[in-house]
């Protein structure tokens, strides 16, 4: 069990608070700091959300009064400098917060990492609350807020930490969707969140650029081990021709998971810089965050990913056959 009133004595004791999340945020990271940025708020903490990244389209509704900033060193820099505290949400490796990292160690600025992704043992944070068993960051953050505050959440609160809950389930769906998620949906509905309009905001907006996309990947899609393995590529070639960007892609992994017989879905992303990234999913027969460790990234066990600084000429034929035998070692065809 976290201990939730020791982790308010450090954000108790801090003046200044920065929020943030790991960059390409999704609505676990973004749901997560707009609820606790309430929260502070309310409790006269002077206190930001700045992201690395820029806020994807269909988040717009949680930036009421342009409170989600995105970083900028010649604007925020100096702020920065003299925050007590960084509170970091669901980032799953330190690197992704970029340039805030950057800021961090140079001005030595104490942070508390709140994720339910494994860190190592010696993990670089000054406070580290991870919660393995959350379905999502916004669960934790739920629980912290119900710990130090009285009373149901506030509509504003209860907007963020639905939006992380629902996109961390899949919508209630996912494996590691339990009765703590519905409870909170609950209070969620209680205090005025609109649930219908939040789904359609999310997963009923795809832009052209993803349709085209998608279309263009479900026609190359490869399978392996009798259909139990599906991956599939997207090169810039693709992202181009579609107008794609990063964001558009969201949730591609999970579709080529949801074909008959597929245990484990693979991404292979080309990224603009050439370097590669990687998504794996896994109906739950298969744990495949072995496999994204082993190539640099990490996760959960059946939701996991890697950033690799490879091409992906040289990367491909290695990812497929690491992900082909860790599932034969773990059907016993191995
Ligand atoms: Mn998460």
């Amino acid at each position: 069990m976290i201990d939730w009133n020791q982790i308010n004595n450090y954000i108790s004791e801090a003046k200044t608070i920065l929020l943030t999340m790991h960059e390409n945020p999704d609505g676990d990271g973004l749901g997560s700091a707009t609820a606790m940025y309430h929260y502070l708020k309310e409790i006269d903490k002077d206190c930001r959300i700045i992201s690395v990244s820029t806020l994807p389209f269909e988040y717009h509704y949680l930036n009421d009064g342009d409170i989600i900033e995105t970083y900028d060193l010649d604007r925020h820099g100096k702020w920065i400098a003299q925050v007590d505290l960084v509170v970091i949400f669901d980032v799953g490796d330190f690197k992704r917060i970029r340039g805030i990292k950057d800021q961090i160690e140079r001005h030595n600025i104490a942070t508390l990492n709140i994720d339910h992704h494994p860190h190592p043992e010696d993990h670089p944070f000054t406070h580290n609350v991870v919660d393995l068993q959350a379905a999502s960051t916004g669960d934790m953050v739920y629980d912290y807020i119900k710990t130090v505050r009285d009373g149901k959440i506030t509509k504003a609160m209860a907007e963020g930490i639905y939006t992380a809950v629902m996109t961390d389930t899949g919508c209630f769906r996912h494996s590691n969707t339990d009765s703590h998620c519905h409870n909170i949906a609950i209070e969620c509905i209680e205090v005025g969140v609109d649930i219908s309009s939040l789904y359609q905001r999310i997963y009923e907006s795809s832009s052209h650029a993803r349709v085209a996309l998608l279309g263009k990947i479900l026609q190359d899609i490869h399978y392996e081990l009798d259909g139990e393995f599906a991956w599939f590529v997207i090169d810039q070639k693709m992202m181009d021709d579609a107008k794609a960007t990063n964001a558009d892609i969201d949730g591609f992994s999970d579709f080529v998971r949801t074909i008959r017989g597929v245990e484990v879905a693979m991404m292979v992303l080309e990224n603009a810089d050439g370097s590669c990234r990687l998504n794996f999913r896994s109906k739950g027969r298969y744990v495949i965050n072995g496999v994204a460790s082993e190539l640099g990234g990490g996760g959960h066990q059946f939701a996991a990913g890697a950033i690799v600084n490879e091409s992906i000429g040289t990367l491909l034929s290695n990812a497929v056959e690491k992900t082909r035998s860790a599932i034969m070692t773990q059907s016993g065809q191995a």
